[in-house]
């Protein structure tokens, strides 16, 4: 005799849900965060791949908030390719599902809200407003959203294809890069997983981009107006282009051999920009950065790296200068460093007359 066994809601698996939650919807619109991410990217890639495997011929939309801005996402999206459209182009009815990736509503992280999600996944802590959310899957304890992701391609038994195991590799490479590594052992086992599945020439291609004479002004700039104080580097870098450069030049800093602090700061389209990291685990970057800005602006992120904004009225010195002091003594005040301390990380370099 054989029994038959109702299947209990609970224990299906989260790609199930995910799926279950999407089916009487007629199409799906991907949503991210402001400037997608790597992470952010491949984990719609992913899900779209699964979508299109299990539900065939419902009509899927990646949007982007904001701009694709450092040049490794760029490469990403051009090389891989992903297909892209403006989020507030995008048509939303009620016979969409909204689904937001590697951030959550109401966080500070999108130019608009408009776009309410039925499903959010996400890995960050900075918890957002979840009401009206009909399945989540929010696991800070994992390095990036595209291992959440990941495991529902596998759990679901859908083919990866090698560009798509390139995105989802580069998604969480990017993600968990530094030392100590914010990651355990199930983005482990992704990386694991997809690195035979990846195009190694296509991953080395996205990674090494060619960069805009910018790129080299920023560096500069931001060398010449490092300032280093007990064990954390300040540095301003300037207005800059594309607004992902001050968290590239905080990862610069972050290896100078005397600091364990660093943060940075730029303009960019009305906003002053800052970027946090700290070279230890248990450095609470997220919340120390929200008590930075309190009253000022946003904040949030992970354990060793965050990221903030501040709107500004405009970029006159006048305007700039005295938020720039106010952040700096606040920073210091946290940080129990004493006020005096400061010193430039350079003295300005000779310049030849030519070479
Ligand atoms: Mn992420």
């Amino acid at each position: 005799m054989s029994v038959e066994v109702e299947p209990n809601p609970q224990r299906r698996g989260r790609a199930e849900r995910f799926l279950a939650t999407l089916a009487p919807f007629r199409e799906v619109v991907f949503v991210s965060h402001v400037n997608p991410d790597p992470d952010a990217l491949a984990s719609m890639l992913g899900l779209k791949a699964l979508i299109e495997s299990k539900q065939p011929g419902k009509p899927i939309t990646l949007t982007m908030d904001g701009m694709i801005a450092r040049a490794e996402n760029q490469a990403m999206v051009d090389l891989i390719p992903i297909h892209l459209v403006p989020v507030d182009q995008a048509a939303i009815t009620p016979e969409t599902a909204v689904v937001m990736v590697d951030t959550q509503p109401h966080t500070g992280r999108r130019a608009s809200e408009a776009a309410r999600p039925q499903v959010v996944l996400d890995h960050h802590e900075t918890g957002g407003l979840l009401e009206g959310v009909l399945f989540r899957d929010i696991r800070p304890q994992m390095g990036a959203t595209s291992t959440i992701v990941t495991g529902y391609l596998l759990e679901s038994n859908v083919p990866v294809t090698g560009r798509l195991a390139t995105a989802l590799l580069y998604g969480i490479e990017s993600e968990v890069a530094g030392f100590p590594r914010e990651a355990g052992p199930t983005d482990d086992g992704a990386l694991v997983w997809l690195f035979p599945r990846a195009d190694k020439d296509l991953l080395a291609q996205i990674k090494n981009p060619k960069l805009p004479q910018s790129h080299f002004a920023t560096v500069q700039h931001s060398l010449a107006n490092a300032f280093v104080y007990g064990n954390l580097i300040v540095s301003f870098c300037g207005h800059v282009t594309q607004p992902d450069i001050i968290a590239e030049m905080a990862d610069f800093f972050i290896r100078f051999e005397k600091v364990e602090w660093v943060v940075c700061l730029g303009l960019c389209d009305g906003v002053l920009k800052l970027s946090m990291r700290v070279n230890h685990l248990g450095g609470h970057a997220g919340e120390l950065l929200r008590d930075v800005l309190e009253g000022l602006g946003t904040a949030g992120g992970h354990d060793k790296r965050a990221g903030g904004a501040i709107p500004i009225p405009n970029e006159r010195p006048e305007t700039i200068d005295p938020l720039l002091k106010t952040i700096r003594q606040r920073l210091l005040d946290e940080l129990g460093i004493p006020r005096d301390q400061g010193r430039r990380l350079l003295e300005a370099s000779p310049m030849l007359p030519s070479l």
